[in-house]
């Protein structure tokens, strides 16, 4: 795939006409939806469960974006399979029914305090799940002849947090060995195992990025940065586990669709790609500089930093997180176009504009901002 030629404008190469992103209906899936529909011809597949932190109202609005620009409804190159990855057989008609070029998969569990409080799902899902998919995906390749079956490949997305915690110097890398500590970082190392193993074994053809930790529109309130905003606008006590020094090294959404899109259609065969975007801060720093956005945004009298309030530790807490993306920089050319600062900047006036959107989903999912993670 890496020398097929790329159409002007497209983020997709010549001959892949069919996309199907597990986890669409998510933050970073949907994200991946939004630019295939605006930036390729390709059909794109969803494949969803819809479960609690799904939701299609961005993809929504680019199908009548593009419809409006003279596509019209017939014309929408979009399709959901509700369909849940524990479910083998649904699992394998869905990858039939989609008939793809190229599989991105993203779906998962994907929330920390969520896998300590549940972690049976984190195993469902993410496991079992990328192993039914490993099944149904490998099948479909072998069914295909000649030049479709040449180009054929899937995409793993992961996390850093399978690396483990870092002490103060240092960052995770390619070579970085395997060390996670969460129900979430060991069910997405299985994962990534399960996907290297499909490929040594079977030849699947994969790539696999494991990024650090994305922030943007339409990430599902209940991870710090929209938790922070949120609680901050509504002069609510602001939750800080421990003592706030935790290191996260954050990424802008749109980055990581940037690097996605390039290790899917690039990347080396049984290679992975870590991406970060040199956005070490600590939780302390992302939490005063969105209570200093606030302050500016919508002056209350007294800095909103005032409502910060020291919470117990989540359990098992990774102290540190930090990648260094040298191979996706020098392989694929891959930079980070947005600042932590312009980016939080985006977020925050973005969350102010979508309090509805945010208590609507909030509100399907019967979660209300309460602190989720303490383990029983
Ligand atoms: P998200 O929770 O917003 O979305 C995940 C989507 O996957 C949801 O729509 C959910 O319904 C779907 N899903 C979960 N289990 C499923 C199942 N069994 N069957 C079908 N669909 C299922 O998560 P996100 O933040 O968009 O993360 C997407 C991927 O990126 C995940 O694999 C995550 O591990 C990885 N990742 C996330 C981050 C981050 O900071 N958010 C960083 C690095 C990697
Ligand atoms: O209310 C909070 N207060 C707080 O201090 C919340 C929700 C979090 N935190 C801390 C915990 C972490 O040190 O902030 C940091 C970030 O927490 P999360 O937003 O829950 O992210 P994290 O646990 O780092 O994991 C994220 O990045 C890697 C994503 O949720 C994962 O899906 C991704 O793989």
């Amino acid at each position: 795939m890496t020398s097929l030629p790329f159409p002007a404008g497209s983020c997709l190469p010549e001959g892949i006409e069919r996309v199907l992103v597990t986890g669409g209906a998510g933050f970073i899936g949907g994200a991946v939806v939004r630019r295939l529909l605006r930036e390729s011809r390709a059909q794109v597949i969803t494949l969803d469960k819809c479960g609690y932190a799904s939701d299609l109202t961005s993809i929504e609005a680019v199908e009548r974006e593009l419809a409006e620009a003279g596509g019209g409804p017939e014309g929408n190159r979009h399709r959901l399979l509700r369909v849940d990855l524990a479910d083998a057989e649904a699992v394998d008609a869905a990858v039939r029914e989609a008939d793809p070029d190229l599989v991105m998969h993203l779906a998962a569990e994907s929330h920390v305090d969520r896998s300590i409080e549940g972690p049976g799902a984190f195993i469902s899902s993410n496991i079992s799940g990328t192993f039914h998919l490993l099944q149904a995906v490998r099948q479909h390749w072998q069914g295909l002849s000649g030049a479709r079956r040449e180009r054929f490949r899937m995409h793993h997305i992961s996390t850093d947090e399978v690396f483990g915690s870092l002490g103060p110097e240092g960052r995770f890398s390619e070579t970085t060995p395997y060390d996670p500590r969460s129900p979430y970082s060991a069910s997405k190392a299985a994962s990534d195992h399960l996907v290297q193993a499909w490929h040594h074994t079977y030849g699947l053809p994969v790539v696999l990025t494991n990024c650090s930790n994305n922030y943007g529109p339409w990430q599902f309130p209940e991870k710090l940065i929209p938790v922070v905003i949120l609680k901050a606008a509504a002069g609510e006590p602001i939750p800080l586990y421990g003592d706030g020094a935790n290191v996260r090294d954050w990424l802008y959404v749109e980055d990581h669709v940037d690097a996605l899109l390039l290790a899917a259609t690039r990347g080396q065969l049984g290679r992975s790609y870590c991406v970060g975007g040199h956005g070490e801060r600590t939780n302390r720093q992302v939490v005063e500089a969105i209570c200093a956005q606030l302050d500016a945004l919508r002056p209350a009298g007294a800095t909103h930093s005032r409502l910060i309030t020291r919470v117990d530790d989540r359990p098992g807490h990774d102290r540190r997180y930090a990648i260094d993306p040298a191979r996706i920089t020098s392989e694929l050319g891959w930079q980070p176009r947005h600042s932590f600062e312009d980016g939080l900047a985006a977020t925050v006036r973005w969350y102010l504009d979508q309090l509805d959107w945010c208590e609507r989903v909030r509100q399907q999912a019967g979660y209300s901002g309460e602190r989720l993670g303490v383990a029983g």
